[in-house]
């Protein structure tokens, strides 16, 4: 399917796989653009020195674009900043926050810029600050959260900016992507699907939860300490959900507690104290598979729906 997003990234699919913080490694981005997706590395708070050579890995990997994802509240976002020109980048998407401060210097470096939006306020700002196309992010992504819907804020964004919106929450085959297009988005950002494939490089315990969760087993936390994350309902999750809920935990506590949880859920897949970022759809994930085999279904799946 070609649509602007295709155009502009260069790519044969307008598949996004989603930045997520300490899962989004080389070998899973350079296998999904690989598979004629877009790959992305997730910079999350990760050392500068790693990510330069997780970026110089994915080159070795692969001839095809593929980006790297900023998240803006990480301490290191300065420093990712410019490496991401430094490198050369062909695309550079980001979460958590306002990008605005950055935008002319990666626009002026080539890089494409996508950033990701959780409102139609945001989606119009962004786009006079020059952003190439924004991802509209609906609540039901795993990870760090707003408060609208993909199916409510897809159109909205549409409809209010002229760049070309990438859908991403709650998308995970060719029906969610038909959907999306149907909202008037051009392409779509994957990211828990991802996570059950045979290159996420994650716990093994990681996956088995993606693909044992059913419809109702994932959980908001924290939306009290103004990041609300969607993660994997284990009892470490409804821990902090009940204490959030019944006063028990004050936001303090809840942050030290889930204080490099997401290392421990991603390298050591510790169901006692790790956080499991997950998206709603995981219920509809059974089978871990290639990324090759996961951006082709979902494509030809879409395809198939939109010629109907
Ligand atoms: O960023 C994400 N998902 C993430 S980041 C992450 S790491 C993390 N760990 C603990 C606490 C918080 C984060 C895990 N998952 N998705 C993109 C996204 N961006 N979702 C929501 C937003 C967003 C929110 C507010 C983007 C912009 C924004 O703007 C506020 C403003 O300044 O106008």
């Amino acid at each position: 399917m070609k649509t602007r997003i295709t155009e502009l990234l260069g790519c044969e699919y307008p598949i996004i796989q989603g930045g997520m913080a300490w899962v989004a490694e080389h070998t899973l981005a350079a296998a999904v653009s690989n598979a004629g997706g877009i790959g992305l590395i997730a910079g999350g708070s990760a050392p500068i020195d790693y990510l330069r050579e997780q970026i110089r890995l994915c080159k070795e990997k692969t001839d095809k674009p593929f980006g790297v994802n900023i998240m803006l509240m990480s301490p290191n976002a300065d420093d990712l900043a410019q490496l991401v020109i430094d490198e050369k980048l062909a695309l550079v998407t980001t979460g958590a926050g306002n990008p605005g401060k950055y935008v002319a210097a990666w626009k002026e470096a080539g890089i494409k810029v996508i950033p990701v939006v959780p409102s139609v306020a945001l989606a119009k700002r962004m786009e006079k600050s020059g952003a190439d196309a924004v991802i509209a992010e609906g609540t039901e992504s795993g990870g760090h959260i707003g408060e609208n819907t993909t199916m409510c804020l897809v159109p909205q964004v549409v409809d209010a900016v002229e760049i070309p919106v990438i859908a991403a929450g709650g998308i995970a085959d060719g029906r969610g992507m038909a959907a999306s297009f149907m909202l008037g988005a051009e392409g779509v950002q994957i990211g828990t699907r991802f996570l059950a494939s045979e290159e996420c490089q994650i716990h093994p315990t990681f996956k088995e939860l993606v693909i044992g969760a059913k419809d109702t087993d994932s959980i908001v936390t924290g939306r009290y300490t103004g990041h609300p994350c969607r993660n994997v309902k284990t009892k470490f999750a409804k821990k902090l959900a009940m204490g959030e809920k019944d006063g028990t935990l004050t936001p303090d506590e809840f942050e030290n507690l889930t204080l490099g949880a997401l290392r421990r859920a991603v390298v050591d897949g510790d169901v006692d104290s790790g956080s499991f970022l997950c998206g709603a759809i995981a219920g509809m994930i059974n089978e871990i598979k290639s990324c090759a085999d996961i951006v082709k279904e979902i494509n030809d799946g879409a395809e198939k729906l939109l010629k109907l």
